[in-house]
């Protein structure tokens, strides 16, 4: 295992430079520079006495509606306001520099799209997205509706943000397209994730099992720290531009 503090190795940026199919998998840290709180961080203000983990789940929308819904409120006000940060836009630029990239991420977020990034694998959903929960109809005017949560048009149904709960099957070609992507890459880079929740958190080190280097980016230690071929412990929004700009000078 070969790490870095700081600096971005010579061997790394050989093996970026020569990688014909990069797989990136993202999690809520890569959104953090950009004002959207991570999971672990704790939560501000009015919800801080929340658990995330106890909130995002059908249980918790099933017992208080209106407390989840509110929750989800609060959040997507954050992501509209929320900009793009430097390690989003530096991941759109990687994209455009290699013949093949896949970006899965975990985040809800809409920010890599609105950085650039194109073949976006969004594994969790999509919190600007809300359907019904009984007839699935998606609806884009649901925030004018005046209940809480608000029903559906069709149906009368309740409706929820597009998103997977813990406890809810992850979309299956979304998975399928990321374990194939860390199957097939010449080099994985996991960013800005604790690596704890399933299944995405094996994706590393699916890549790993199949010989492929695996670069982390994130200021902290996580479960994959140890095995990772690369350790960049910095912020994504530091890190990533330095490393587009060591590789391709762009
Ligand atoms: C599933 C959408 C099959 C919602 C999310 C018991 C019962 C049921 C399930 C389970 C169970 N035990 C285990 C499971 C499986 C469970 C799981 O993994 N639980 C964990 C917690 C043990 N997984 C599931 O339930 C999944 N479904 O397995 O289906 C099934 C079906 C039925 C029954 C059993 C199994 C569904 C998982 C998806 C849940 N939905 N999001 C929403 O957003 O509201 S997950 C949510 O949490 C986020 O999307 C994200 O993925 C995750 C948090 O992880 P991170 O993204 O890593 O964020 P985190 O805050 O944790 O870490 C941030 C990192 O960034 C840190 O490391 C930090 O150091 C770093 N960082 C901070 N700043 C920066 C930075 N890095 C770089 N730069 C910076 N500036
Ligand atoms: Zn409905």
């Amino acid at each position: 295992m070969e790490w870095d503090e700081g600096g971005i190795h010579q061997g790394l940026i050989a093996k970026l430079r020569n990688s014909n199919h990069i797989t990136v998998l993202t999690g809520a840290g890569i959104s953090a520079e950009s004002g959207v709180p991570t999971f672990r961080q704790a939560q501000s203000g009015l919800w801080a006495q929340y658990d995330p983990q106890q909130l995002a789940t059908p249980q918790a929308f099933r017992r208080n509606p209106r407390l989840v819904w509110e929750w989800y409120s609060w959040r997507r006000e954050l992501v509209n306001k929320a900009k793009p940060n430097p390690g989003h836009i530096a991941l759109a630029t990687m994209e455009q520099q290699v013949s093949r990239f896949t970006l899965i991420t975990q985040n809800v977020d809409d920010l890599h799209r609105r950085a650039g990034s194109q073949n976006i694998i969004a594994l969790h959903g999509d919190i600007l997205k809300t359907r019904c929960i009984d007839c699935h109809t998606y609806t884009e005017d649901a925030l004018q509706n005046e209940n809480i949560p608000p029903r559906c048009f069709h149906c009368g149904g309740l409706l929820r943000p597009d998103v997977v709960w813990f406890g809810e099957s992850l979309p299956t070609e979304a998975l399928e397209a990321a374990f194939t992507a860390a199957r097939e890459c010449d080099l994985f880079l996991s960013i800005g994730t604790s690596t704890l929740v399933e299944p995405s958190a094996s994706l590393p080190f699916i890549a790993l099992q199949n010989d492929i280097p695996v670069v982390e980016i994130n200021p902290e230690e996580t479960p994959l720290s140890r095995s990772a071929t690369y350790q960049l412990k910095g912020a994504a929004g530091k890190v990533l531009p330095e490393l587009v700009r060591s590789v391709w000078q762009v």
